[in-house]
């Protein structure tokens, strides 16, 4: 069954109509959906399909073991996400072992298609928080801490997904399973239209982090506070905004981004009493983007003052430069001798767990170059030349 035939099945869950694009934060309707659809075409597959205590689906080809290979990706989205950031990589392991199956490969070793959750970080504030628990980056105290944006706790939330929040953690045995990793994604920039290429190989990611920028100042009446009398977070919040572009601006290579903005009490004739807003900062040198938020923490502590409010910037996840594993990309680029080899400021699980076993990525064109909306996309011909091209490579690591 083509990528394409996969991922029109679900092209229906989790429409935001709003965005014209997609919001599947963890263990929403729409991602437990998404959920039930991958097992059962892991099902339908014969794979053997588990959900582990930090809610990663495993759906295996042999026996789980140490040495495995895994492939896979994630199924949650942006807000007004595209329908390609995750699902892509997760329908195309489905094909890869469709395409096997009809080679007769008969794997040496066990093969797992693994879907992450929370990769995107959307609901609970941290990307990659699946692969991050399964490695131990992040703990199950501070994951069991988080909420999201209506108050639920991450307990409540994957308790009602059907996990245990006491259980959740490092898992050893897991990752104890976990050979190589190779994730299929679409790319999220330019680079394969620039090249005129369909698929690429992934050499790193850049280093990046989130920020909380909060802001307090005086909540008053919109009417009958005079101007000169206000301490209001909105305009030093705003001020705050503009520098964190200037500066970000002044680094070559550089990229800071507001994407999240909220004023709190939030009514139109209210002067605000706080602000937070969120800063995601990224640079191939991880010393630079610290750097560049030292610079970007004492501009808001001066814009603070100059406005009579205070600011408090608060780290909420890092992740340093990763660099894939030298001789998996090799592999990949003899195998696959027309891909470029391409390095990506997206961040992805496979990032994640390079540090902990050899991961390499595979990326697919984006005809729009545009990512995290609904532009984004991969032609048919492409979605399914890529997946053929993941069965080469775990085709080699199966033999
Ligand atoms: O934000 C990222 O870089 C990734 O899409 N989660
Ligand atoms: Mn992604
Ligand atoms: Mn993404
Ligand atoms: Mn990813």
């Amino acid at each position: 069954m083509s990528v394409t035939r996969l991922l029109a099945d679900i092209e229906q869950l989790g429409r935001d109509r709003r965005s014209g694009g997609y919001y599947r934060p963890v263990f929403s309707a729409a991602e437990l959906d998404l959920r039930s659809w991958f097992i059962a075409e892991a099902e339908r597959r014969g794979l053997d399909v588990t959900t582990d205590r930090n809610g990663i689906i495993w759906a295996w080809w042999g026996e789980p073991q140490a040495g495995s290979v895994v492939t896979g990706s994630h199924l949650d989205s942006v807000p007004g996400g595209g329908a390609f950031d995750g699902p892509l990589g997760v329908a195309a392991a489905l094909q890869a072992v469709d395409v096997l199956r009809e080679r007769g490969v008969q794997p040496r070793r066990s093969l797992a298609v693994a879907v992450f959750p929370e990769e995107e970080g959307s609901r609970f504030g941290i990307a990659c928080l699946g692969s991050r628990l399964l490695t131990g980056k992040l703990s199950a105290d501070r994951a069991r801490s988080l909420t999201d944006q209506d108050g639920n706790t991450l307990a409540d939330v994957f308790a009602a997904g059907g996990l245990d929040p006491n259980h959740l953690g490092r898992d050893d045995e897991a990752l104890g399973r976990i050979g190589r990793f190779v994730e299929l994604h679409i790319e999220q920039g330019r680079g394969l239209i620039d090249l005129g290429r369909p698929i690429a190989v992934g050499s790193s990611i850049l280093g990046h982090g989130r920020w909380r920028v909060s802001v307090q100042g005086q909540g008053n009446h919109a009417g009958t506070t005079a101007m000169s009398d206000r301490s209001d977070p909105v305009v030093a919040a705003a001020e705050m905004v503009g520098a964190v572009a200037d500066l970000a601006e002044q680094i070559d290579d550089a990229r800071a981004t507001v994407g999240r903005f909220e004023p709190f009490p939030g009514g139109t004739n209210v002067i605000a009493s706080e602000v937070s807003f969120w800063v995601d900062a990224r640079h191939p040198h991880d010393e630079t983007t610290r750097a560049l938020v030292t610079r970007i923490e004492e501009a808001c502590a001066r814009i603070a003052a100059a406005r009579g409010c205070t600011v408090a910037v608060t780290e909420e996840s890092w992740s340093p430069t990763a660099h894939f594993d030298a001789g998996l990309t090799r592999e990949l680029t003899e195998l696959l001798p027309d891909a470029p080899v391409l390095r990506t400021g997206a961040g992805h699980d496979a990032g994640i767990l390079a540090e902990f076993a050899p991961s390499a990525m595979l990326f697919t064109r984006n005809p729009s170059g545009i990512s995290h909306s609904p532009e984004e996309y991969a032609e048919d011909a492409d979605a399914d030349h890529s997946a053929v091209a993941l069965a080469d490579v775990l085709e080699g690591m199966l033999r």
